[in-house]
């Protein structure tokens, strides 16, 4: 195996630490004021924000950095439209047979239901998926490590993008969700559904659940 030649690491910039501060906290504050919506507006978003909050996202770090991901943009409207009613039935399925009473305790919370309107709504449905393998130009397989791990990293900087850029989000994991892969025609062995990201303005009347979040010192242990 040849590895790869070393640069001098680019683009590092140190901090002093009161500038360091300020930009923790700044950072702590920006990101605690993104919500998980799910009443959208219709209102159009330009391609190209999506495009580099998409770019924000690919620079995630991932095993081997062999990048397992691949994400579908979907803005046709014929397209979200079949989304919606394959993830419907199954959500409704869910709903009413497959969700054990002890997980529908924990989602009452949310107000969720098998309803999902902003499927169809929401200018942008991002599906994400994660490779478990990719192909070379000669088409042999390349083993890919972490594969779920490396996605779920890129996942969750695009949602910092998007929200940075102004957009709301729902990480929408309609189960099962392999219809993705026949409505999106994408491989079914190599690349499993991940989760649909929909992205968009929130509705003028957007309701959140009021929940909150965890104290740093019921998550966080130092040593
Ligand atoms: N997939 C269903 C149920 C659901 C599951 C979890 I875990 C959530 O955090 C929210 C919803 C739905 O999207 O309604």
């Amino acid at each position: 195996m040849s590895q790869s030649p070393f640069i001098p690491l680019p683009g590092y910039r140190e901090y002093s630490e009161d500038e360091m501060a300020r930009r923790a906290r700044e950072f702590h504050l920006e990101m605690k004021r993104r919500r998980t919506v799910r009443d959208f507006s219709g209102r159009p978003v330009p391609r190209a924000i999506i495009d580099d909050c998409l770019r924000a996202a690919t620079t995630a770090p991932s095993g081997a950095n062999l990048q397992p991901w691949h994400f579908v943009v979907v803005g046709d409207a014929e397209t979200k439209r079949r989304i919606r009613v394959a993830a419907e039935e199954e959500e409704r399925h869910f709903y009413r047979h497959r969700a054990p009473r002890e997980w529908l305790d924990a989602l009452a919370p949310l107000g969720t239901d098998e309803h999902k309107p902003f499927l169809e709504r929401a200018p942008w449905l991002i599906a994400i998926f994660a490779q478990k393998y990719g192909r070379l130009d000669d088409g042999r397989k390349v083993k890919h490590y972490y594969p779920v791990e490396s996605v779920g990293l890129a996942t969750g900087m695009l949602i910092a993008a998007l929200h940075l850029a102004g957009l709301a989000t729902l990480t929408h994991t309609p189960s099962p969700m392999k219809f993705l892969n026949e409505i999106l025609g994408r491989p079914k062995d190599a690349e499993r559904p991940f989760l649909l990201l929909v992205a968009g303005y929130p509705d003028d009347r957007a309701m959140v659940p009021d929940i909150g979040r965890k104290a740093l010192g019921d998550v966080v242990t130092y040593v």
